[in-house]
């Protein structure tokens, strides 16, 4: 596919309630869409930076900077043939996943609408419809995290994940566990805690957590082992995934027995699909984590999810759990099951709605 042009819109979105985590709150969601225009057709990929660097080190601001000023010099006017030719492009670009894996999705979008296959077909998924939860932030105090709880479990949630951090952790999903015991529930501290925080979070075996996500610092895989010797329940990693080598080297240090699969973090869709392989070949349960996205971000989520190693619920809610006015005309809803189903249409499947885009846009730069 020659690329034609490439033009970044940088948004922000107001979110229909604050989502406070243990590396902050936010109340507006920014991120990077990414518009690929090639041979008369238009793909969309959003990056999924935030304002701040607290989930990891890109932001917003610097995806730009290095989609801008790397990756577009190295992709415009040439002939990127697919996902894998184009990360053979940027190889030469160190880290930078989210800004590069957003660049990936509008090549699949374009791949798609070019061969008229959706994205699940061209990623080789099976289902029609996939397994979600929903991740609840961090709340006022224990008790209106229960109330919260139960306003999502009335819309038909089956699976609740909870954000902890230390003096709102054991407390916490106490609460929730004692209300709801039997729902499926896990907990994403987000690199909150150190391994001399053992005591603190020792409790947390006892409530039958489906996974405790990424307890420990972000760049570890050494530490959360020594935490999955002394704990019956799953460590899952997030933050620490950030190639399939890294999953590889976590499934060999025994550091955890689920991984967490974000496109964004992994440094684009083709790496997430080769992490799924690698944890599916050793048997190692995987499912789909969120962050925030958009409707686009999240159609590629859930063609993401239809593969058949995501045998865990992903943090894939309805677009109604995030934003009031989305970007895409297509919603997607949560069904009584608690699946959403699989967008059919070419590439991601979703069409942009061009007023909520100037509405939410700071900033639209061209890169010529
Ligand atoms: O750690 O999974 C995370 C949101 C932003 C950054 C990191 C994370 C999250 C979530 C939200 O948990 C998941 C969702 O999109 O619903
Ligand atoms: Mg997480």
């Amino acid at each position: 596919m020659k690329i034609d042009s490439i033009t970044l819109h940088h948004l922000s979105m107001p979110l229909v309630s604050p989502f406070e985590t243990s590396f902050g709150r936010e109340t507006d969601r920014e991120c990077v869409l990414i518009e690929i225009k090639s041979q008369g057709l238009t793909g969309y990929g959003e990056c999924v930076a935030t304002r701040d660097p607290g989930y990891n080190y890109e932001t917003a601001g610097t995806a730009i900077h290095i989609l801008r000023d790397f990756v577009s010099p190295l992709i415009l006017g040439r002939d990127v043939k697919d996902a894998a030719d184009f990360q053979n492009i940027v190889a030469g670009i160190r880290g930078h996943n989210l800004a590069k894996a957003g660049v990936e999705m509008a090549l699949w979008d374009l791949l798609g609408k070019r061969e008229n296959k959706s994205l699940r077909e061209l990623l080789g998924g099976v289902r029609d419809k996939v397994e979600v939860g929903v991740s609840v932030g961090i709340q006022s105090s224990a008790r209106s995290l229960v109330e919260t709880v139960a306003g999502y479990v009335s819309q038909g949630y089956a699976r609740i994940k909870i954000k902890i951090k230390p003096g709102r952790d054991v407390e916490d999903a106490s609460a929730v566990r004692k209300e709801f015991p039997n729902i499926r529930l896990q907990v994403d501290a987000n690199s909150a805690y150190s391994l001399d925080d053992f005591q603190v979070l020792k409790p947390l075996d006892a409530l039958n957590l489906l996974l405790i996500e990424q307890p420990l610092f972000e760049d570890d895989i050494w530490d959360h082992h020594k935490m999955q010797e002394q704990f019956v329940t799953p460590i899952c990693l997030d933050e620490s995934i950030v190639s399939p080598r890294h999953a590889r080297y976590a499934i060999e240090m025994n550091a955890c027995r689920i991984i967490n699969i974000k496109a964004g973090r992994l440094g684009g869709l083709s790496q997430a699909v080769m992490t799924h392989d690698i944890c599916r070949d050793v048997s190692m349960p995987v499912w789909c984590g969120g962050m925030l996205e958009t409707g686009i971000g999240r159609a590629s989520n859930v063609a993401l999810a239809s593969l058949p190693n995501f045998t865990l619920p992903g943090d894939i809610s309805a677009s109604d759990r995030y934003y009031a006015q989305d970007i895409t005309n297509e919603r997607f809803v949560l069904n009584p099951d608690s699946t959403i189903d699989v967008p059919r249409g070419p590439g991601l499947g979703m069409t942009i709605d061009e007023d909520a885009l100037k509405q939410f846009s700071l900033n639209r730069i061209e890169v010529k």
